[in-house]
């Protein structure tokens, strides 16, 4: 059976350092239809059966910029077996944006913390495994720098595949937004394959247009999405968009909070 496993992660977080460490030489580039962003293809070492594919750079799963498109169409039509969202540890806060919304995919993930050699190196400390009892999927310390923690995150990888185990699906969101995300995935369900309803339902709560066209709703489907969203908005007085961004943004905050430790360095130096 061929595992395709894809890197997700923002820019210089050290996907392709990744990628380089895992397929070693065994690897070409090719040009995605239609986009001037490239995706890299490789083969793990020392298993022929696993495709590794290195996605271009994002900070989010939005429809806006080319690279973000690029991502999100192999995620969710693709479908890869196995996502290996690379973090940089360094900036926690603003990477878990899009791993909180690779979550929602439905795709099982596996989270690589990479550079936990600078972490180490400033004195800071992350709990990992409270971060993977938090975000419901495994967490494996790495530098891809340095080769460290390579083979677990490979094991973790492939087992994870193997059991077709999908990450636990965490409420993120406040009880008022997730009792919406809900109503919406009581109309869209059938529309879209059960894995993906949680992710289908926060788009349609953000308006954005690229998934609302791929389910091809109904009239009937579509005027009550358009109530649903429009009752949400009026709720929380903005717009559907900001207001899911505002709870990703308030939920990473607590798991950072809660997970990590940083050395003040400024406040030593200051007297
Ligand atoms: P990408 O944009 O996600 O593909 O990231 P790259 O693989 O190009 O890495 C970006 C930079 O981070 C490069 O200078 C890498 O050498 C560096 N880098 C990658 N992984 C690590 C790591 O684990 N530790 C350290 N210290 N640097 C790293
Ligand atoms: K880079
Ligand atoms: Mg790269």
């Amino acid at each position: 059976m061929v595992i395709r496993l894809a890197l997700a992660g923002n820019p210089n977080c050290g996907k392709t350092t990744l990628f380089n460490n895992l397929t070693g030489a065994v690897q070409h580039t090719g040009n995605w239809p239609g986009v001037t962003v490239e995706k890299k293809e490789g083969r793990l070492k020392g298993n022929k059966d696993v495709v590794i594919t290195d996605l271009p750079g994002i900070y989010s799963l939005s429809p806006y910029s080319p690279e973000e498109v690029v991502s999100r169409d192999y995620l969710i039509k693709d479908k890869p077996e196995i996502i290996i969202n690379v973090v940089d540890a360094t900036n926690l806060d603003r990477n878990l944006y899009l791993t909180t919304q690779l979550l929602e995919t439905g795709i099982p993930v596996v989270v690589a913390l990479n550079m936990i050699d600078v972490v180490e190196k400033n004195g800071d400390k992350i709990d990992s495994k409270r971060l993977s009892e938090i975000l419901g999927c495994s967490v494996i310390e790495i530098s891809a720098l340095k080769k460290k923690g390579m083979d677990e995150l490979v094991t973790a990888a492939v087992n994870t595949a193997k059991s077709k185990q999908t990450s636990a699906v965490k409420k993120i969101f406040s009880d008022k937004t997730e009792r919406f995300i809900s109503e919406i995935a009581a109309v869209i369900e059938g529309k879209a394959e059960d894995s993906l309803l949680r992710w289908y339902s926060v788009k349609l709560l953000e308006k954005d247009e690229k998934a609302t066209e791929t389910l091809k709703l109904d009239a009937q489907e579509r005027n009550r999405v358009v109530e649903i969203v429009s009752r949400f908005e009026k709720e929380f007085d903005d717009d559907g968009e900001s207001i899911i961004t505002n709870e990703r943004y308030n939920h990473i905050g607590t798991v950072v909070k809660e997970t990590s430790k940083k050395t003040r360095k400024e406040k030593l130096s200051a007297s």
